[in-house]
């Protein structure tokens, strides 16, 4: 058992409820930040099953307030901290583009700040994405290929990754981001592509929704599975050296496909006739084309994709379709 403490933003969300499974399994004690609401039993169902654990501890915090951040950093003296939170749905960011930049943005410099100030030995982990690359500049995106962020999110991102290479070289200190590509799981939030796509096929198939209103379909995605990218996190924190790295299944897939093979999961022949183009979900600027290189993280993480894109449509398929049989009494 490792006997660290690790501090997670964003442990409501999909990737930090996975993470900390992770690293309760591994013997860590977890602080989670949460932002305080007024109905807290409400909105954390993704780690409901963790607040009895002993080593899971939550935080009042906000990536907004950086009192918040030094104080949650100084009284938990983490060995690790994940920055996981964020304001992290892209057509959101258009519409609220001072809030994504101080959230997603600046948020992951007062974590660096708080580290700096107050528990400097601290490791670093900055949820870098692919939305950096946006109008990408190479096939397959690696570490060196050059970003181009096509939305308010994006540009908040490069930030963070920049402001955190900037700490390390600045400060010494054990900074890294991981660039990740998409990934889902039965966690994801419902108005994320994937999710909306799952979770409205196995309506239709109980008979619960007619059609699936969708927006583009022939922006292509590198779709992974979240609970095997958490595993890269943790591994980018046990290096010798801190670096960035990129995490993706090297694989790309169209919108269009992933609907496909989720209706066929759902036992729906004739998908065609259910889809619908609404003009409403196409963005100001899209991101056409993301398929990533992992091998620098094969090579030095030994980390590597579990689970293909047709099991992880199927298991988001399967998970969704249970919640609509259970509505069925
Ligand atoms: P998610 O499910 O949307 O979770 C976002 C988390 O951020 C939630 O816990 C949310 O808390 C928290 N948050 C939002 N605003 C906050 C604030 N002001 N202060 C503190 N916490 C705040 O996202 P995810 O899919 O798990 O992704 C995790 C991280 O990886 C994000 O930074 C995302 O941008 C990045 N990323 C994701 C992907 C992907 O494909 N999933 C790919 C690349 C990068 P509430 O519950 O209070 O809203
Ligand atoms: O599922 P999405 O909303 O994910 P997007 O924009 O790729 O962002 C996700 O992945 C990033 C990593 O690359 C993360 F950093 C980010 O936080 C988030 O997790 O959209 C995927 C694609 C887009 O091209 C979009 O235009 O699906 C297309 N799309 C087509 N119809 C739709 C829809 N997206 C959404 N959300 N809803 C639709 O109806």
């Amino acid at each position: 058992m490792s006997g660290k403490t690790a501090m997670v933003t964003g442990i409501t969300g999909q990737d930090g409820s996975y993470l900390a499974e992770l690293l309760l399994d591994k013997g860590y004690e977890v602080y989670g930040l949460v932002r305080r609401v007024s109905q807290p039993t409400s909105g954390r169902s993704l780690i409901n099953h963790l607040l009895t654990h002993e080593k899971f501890h939550l935080v009042n915090g906000d990536l907004a307030d950086q009192n918040s951040i030094d104080n949650a950093v100084a009284q938990s003296q983490p060995d690790e901290f994940y920055n996981l939170g964020a304001m992290s749905f892209v057509p959101e960011s258009w519409r609220s583009p001072m809030m994504t930049a101080d959230i997603t943005g600046l948020g992951a410099l007062r974590c660096l700040e708080a580290i700096r100030k107050h528990a400097p030995h601290c490791r670093f982990y900055q949820a870098g994405s692919s939305e950096q690359y946006g109008k990408v500049r190479d096939v397959p995106q690696t570490e060196a290929t050059p970003f181009h962020p096509r939305s308010p999110y994006g540009c908040a991102k490069v930030f963070a990754f920049e402001i955190t290479r900037n700490y390390r070289e600045s400060y010494d200190m054990f900074a890294c981001t991981g660039i990740l590509f998409n990934h889902e799981s039965p966690r994801r939030g419902l108005e994320f592509v994937t999710r909306k796509v799952t979770m409205t096929a196995a309506r239709i198939a109980k008979g619960f929704d007619e059609c699936l209103w969708i927006g583009n379909v022939d922006a292509k995605r590198d779709w992974g599975f979240a609970g095997d990218y958490v595993k890269a996190m943790y591994l980018m924190l046990q290096q010798d050296e801190p670096d960035d790295f990129v995490v993706a299944t090297g694989e790309t897939h169209a919108v269009s496909e992933f609907v496909e093979l989720a209706f066929e999961a759902a036992g729906i022949d004739d998908w065609e006739r259910y889809v619908k183009i609404d003009q409403r979900f196409f963005r100001p600027a899209e991101v056409d084309l993301l398929v990533g290189d992992a091998s620098k993280a094969k090579e030095q993480l030994g980390w590597e994709p579990q689970v293909s894109f047709r099991d992880l449509v199927t298991m988001m398929v399967d998970h969704d379709l249970e919640l609509e049989k259970s509505k069925l009494g």
